[in-house]
């Protein structure tokens, strides 16, 4: 008789199943106020201000490359309106700046990223109409959601103590439109505040290395 006897079935667990993280979280620094985060970055960023971009210019399943980065958008929306950079006269209603900036567009779980040509510690940039009247978006950087808050209408940097690779905005809800200009951006690591002390590169000089070879001078006859 089985009575309350309970078979229990264990799971052999697959050595893969448990992963050990050992790196550690970055810590962010928030900024909503431009000159407080220039301050942060000790005069060490470089910018985009997209008016280089002469016409309207689609990123949607694609990638458009700047100096400091490329961004590209491969979601479901499709609307012309979104995932381009406005120049000219706006096209669209998130492109508040008065000059040509960047209008992105994502649904939810889907990501518009900010490729960095190479590992940054800070990003930031005025941003037009990020969560209005409701959450739609958060920002992913250096492996942590970032949460811009409601109405975002003006300045948003943050600043990692580790470096990341890609800077997110990622769709939580349906529908989210939002304007981006003057993107600010260090690649300089950057310690509470103050950029780090990077030893300088040595020059190594190969003086009186140099000799002239004249083989072929030779002629044949
Ligand atoms: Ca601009
Ligand atoms: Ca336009
Ligand atoms: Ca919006």
């Amino acid at each position: 008789m089985w009575g309350n006897v309970k078979r229990i079935l264990l799971s052999v667990l697959a050595s893969a199943s448990v992963l050990s993280l050992t790196s550690a979280h970055a810590a962010l620094t928030i900024f909503t106020d431009r000159s407080a985060y220039l301050s942060a970055l000790g005069g060490s960023l470089v910018e985009e201000t997209f008016d280089s971009i002469l016409v309207d210019t689609h990123f949607r399943n694609t990638t458009v490359q700047f100096d400091h980065f490329s961004v590209g958008y491969s979601g479901v929306i499709r609307s012309s309106t979104f995932n381009f950079i406005d120049a000219g006269a706006p096209n669209s209603v998130n492109n508040t700046f008065g000059s040509t900036a960047l209008v992105g567009g994502v649904g939810p779980g889907e990501p518009l990223t900010f490729a960095l040509t190479s590992p940054a510690y800070a990003f930031g940039g005025d941003w037009a109409r990020i969560n209005d009247t409701v959450a739609r978006s958060v920002f992913d950087v250096a492996g942590e959601q970032v949460d811009p808050g409601l109405d975002l209408d003006g300045f948003f940097g943050v600043v990692s103590t580790t470096a990341f690779s890609t800077f997110t905005v990622l769709g939580i809800a349906f529908g989210e439109g939002f304007g981006l200009d003057n993107v600010a951006i260090s690649f300089d690591p950057i310690d509470n505040g103050r950029p780090v002390p990077v030893p300088a590169a040595g020059l190594l000089f190969a003086g009186g290395a140099f000799a002239a070879y004249r083989r072929h001078k030779a002629k044949r006859a």
